[in-house]
């Protein structure tokens, strides 16, 4: 483009289109174009501004990717002190804030709050002048911080511009730079598989990633910002109340929370506690509590500070997720698949809301690279229904005796030889179904409520049966009698009854529930239900060929690899076989093509999930017989929003096409039987 004044009108419009799906992707999380596209527009505007660098400007989107600067870290003074937050540990501390409130103000009636979750990350302040970001710094102790523009010019949601116009001319904007909970696993894999050190949590992650030197590296990490208040530092207006003016900052340009709410006196504040505390779990970030701000600016003004915290917010803490305590042993499992699992046996602690004495250890390679020893005082955390995990050994504190862990040769169950294969990281009991370890797991897979759902028959009396010797394939299931039963302590006639009747009436699964139940690894319900809709029977799917195989949705080569594996072994074959004799009999045909409940129906998908990834989404609405596309329409059948759902939800709405939320969207994957992954 020779003429100058059509290459600067095709800058701004490349950088007007850049920025505005940027906010599309990072602000709403809804893309409007595919990657490819955008990465050429992209790369035209650095073309551009290659070839007429006069033309570059701080704010171009071009100007994030991570200068080749060495980020000093330099002192920054603040204009407006950085507050702290009081905390409330309890329901009657949060009262007690309010009647404060209430008390200061001389209000009878109810005062409105904004209700944010609090995310766990580090505060930052952002300033903006005429539009243009221009400092970035850390809270450091409240007054002074630390100068990180150049790191955070380098997160993706955070705006160089702000949107719109009509902002004020010197503006800061406040939040939180977090790591999403995927980032952080995807982030310490990487990290792991290069042997560099891992972080414990995604809030260390987060510091450790603003805390590069080199920009270039924090551009690598996937960090976040969520903006949660605004200060003017001139003489312009803002709203006169907290809400609106989130609201405003987000058509700036920056993400907010979508789990805020308002709410109405104690009461309200307490209930969205509560609906918080349970959703915690499900969101893609870690939060340590809910922050309740008095929105009426005039009331904050009246209210005022003491000391460091506003008199006009509170804190109120979830229970920890981390804690410390002692390793006082490790044993070493064995699974249904051979997988040796170390355990450690903790001095119990209260973590996560729960009382823990066992944490994972995952494998030999993990007890390496923590370094962990018995004796260890160690960093255990426990989020939501995720097993507990040592996440970090406090060697300073390693007593002298400290035992190192030793990795076993020899199935502590059943003595086979332990191998591990080169490039796995897990070690195997090699004994099969000799291993009564292995075969207790695999008649429990068998039973559990998710495969053939024998009531009544539990764990424990698995474990009893096989070691008395009276079952030791689930073909001998079948072959118990009420006598034999019976003999069992503790087992009454009514439930050796009932027992028997369960497991007979077990003899009837459809097609999908009994390969979810013959335990192949990494065969999930989702998976059993796309083998069972392709190939209809069990014997196609037993002759079918490792590339047959991977012609089904949700199958790569690796499952198809243990697919094969499993129908190729003697005794496998031998089990289906006895199971036959027994009397048992899958349904193949209810799950044919034809039948499957959503045959004819068209899904979409928008928003971010936080249980799993849209893909998964997508192989299990189709193992249902569903069609998933990308856009809505009158046509649609229904719309299953995640969080942050942008356009293709108003869409819906406006259509009155059914949306379904991800809550719903689980428990009725669930009633389908295609809930859950593949599990060893
Ligand atoms: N969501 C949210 N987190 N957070 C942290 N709001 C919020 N506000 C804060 C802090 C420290 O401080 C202001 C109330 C002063």
């Amino acid at each position: 483009m020779a003429n100058t004044a059509s290459v600067v009108q095709r800058i701004e419009t490349l950088r007007e289109q850049i920025n505005d799906h940027n906010y599309h992707y990072y602000v709403l999380d809804d893309p409007r174009i595919p990657d490819a596209e955008y990465d050429r527009l992209f790369r035209e505007l650095q073309a551009l501004e290659a070839e007429h660098p006069d033309l570059v400007a701080p704010d171009s989107p071009t100007q994030r990717v991570g200068a080749n600067v060495e980020t000093t870290f330099d002192e920054v003074v603040h204009r407006l002190p950085m507050l702290s937050l009081d905390n409330a540990f309890s329901e009657d501390e949060l009262r007690d804030f309010d009647r404060r409130v209430k008390d200061r103000l001389k209000k009878d009636g109810p005062i409105e709050y904004v209700c944010e979750p609090k995310l766990d990350g580090l505060a930052v302040s952002l300033h903006y002048e005429k539009g243009v970001l221009t400092r970035a710094a850390t809270r450091g102790d409240g007054y002074a911080g630390e100068d990180i523009t150049a790191n955070i010019r380098t997160i993706p949601s955070v705006p160089l511009g702000l949107r719109g116009e009509g902002f004020p001319e010197l503006v800061e904007v406040r939040g939180e730079v977090y790591m999403p909970l995927a980032g952080f696993a995807a982030l310490n894999s990487r990290l792991s598989d290069r042997g560099e050190k891992t972080f414990v949590n995604p809030r260390n992650a987060a510091a450790g990633s603003l805390r590069q030197k080199n920009p270039k590296v924090t551009a690598r990490r996937p960090l976040e910002l969520c903006a949660y208040s605004v200060a003017v530092l001139d003489e312009q207006d803002l709203p006169d109340n907290h809400w609106d003016c989130l609201k405003l900052v987000q058509q700036w340009g920056f993400r907010i929370n979508s789990e805020m709410r308002k709410a109405l006196g104690a009461d309200e504040c307490l209930e969205a506690y509560r609906a918080l505390m349970e959703k915690r779990q499900q969101l893609p970030y870690d939060i340590d509590g809910i922050v309740f701000k008095v929105n009426d600016f005039a009331l904050q003004r009246a209210l005022g500070f003491v000391s460091r915290a506003p008199r006009w917010a509170i804190a109120q803490k979830f229970p920890a997720q981390e804690e410390l305590t002692v390793i006082e042993g490790v044993e070493f499992q064995v699974g249904r698949t051979g997988a040796v699992t170390p355990v450690a046996r903790l001095h119990p602690v209260f973590v996560g809301g729960v009382t823990v004495s066992n944490a994972t250890l995952h494998n030999m390679d993990e007890i390496e690279r923590l370094d962990v020893r018995i004796g260890d005082t160690v960093f255990v955390r426990r989020a939501g229904d995720v097993i507990p995990q040592v996440v970090k050994v406090l060697t300073e504190r390693r007593p002298e005796n400290a035992q190192i862990i030793q990795r076993p040769t020899h199935c502590p169950v059943c003595g086979s030889d332990v191998v591990q294969i080169e490039g796995e990281a897990v070690a195997r009991c090699s004994g099969g179904l000799y291993c009564a370890a292995q075969r207790k797991e695999a008649i429990k897979h068998y039973a559990s409520r998710k495969a053939l759902d024998i009531e009544g028959l539990g764990d424990k009396w698995i474990d009893i049966l096989v070691e008395k010797g009276m079952v030791n394939t689930v073909a001998d299931l079948y072959h118990l009698t009420r006598d034999d039963l019976k003999s069992l302590d503790r087992m009454g006639n009514k439930s050796a009854d009932n027992l028997v009747s369960a497991i007979a009436s077990s003899r009837h699964p459809v097609l999908w529930r009994f390969i979810y139940a013959l335990g192949i690894r990494e065969v999930g319900e989702a998976t059993a239900k796309a083998l069972a809709s392709h190939f209809g029977s069990l014997e196609a799917i037993s002759e079918a060929s490792e590339e047959a195989l991977q012609a089904v949705p949700d199958v790569g080569p690796i499952v198809a690899g243990h697919v094969r594996s499993f129908f190729d072994q003697a005794h496998n074959q031998e089990i289906i076989d006895a199971l036959k004799s027994a009397g048992v009999e899958w349904q193949s045909e209810v799950i044919t093509a034809s039948e499957r409940p959503l045959n004819g129906e068209t899904w979409v998908l928008t928003g971010s999930l936080s249980e799993m990834t849209r893909d998964e989404a997508k192989v299990r609405l189709e193992a249902l017989g569903a069609k998933v596309a990308s856009s809505v329409s009158k046509k649609t059948t229904c719309v299953v929003a995640g969080e942050a759902a942008g356009s293709k939800l108003t869409k819906a709405e406006s259509l009155g096409v059914k949306i379904m939320e991800e809550a719903d969207f689980v428990k009725f994957l669930a009633s389908h039987g295609v809930a859950e992954g593949a599990s060893e």
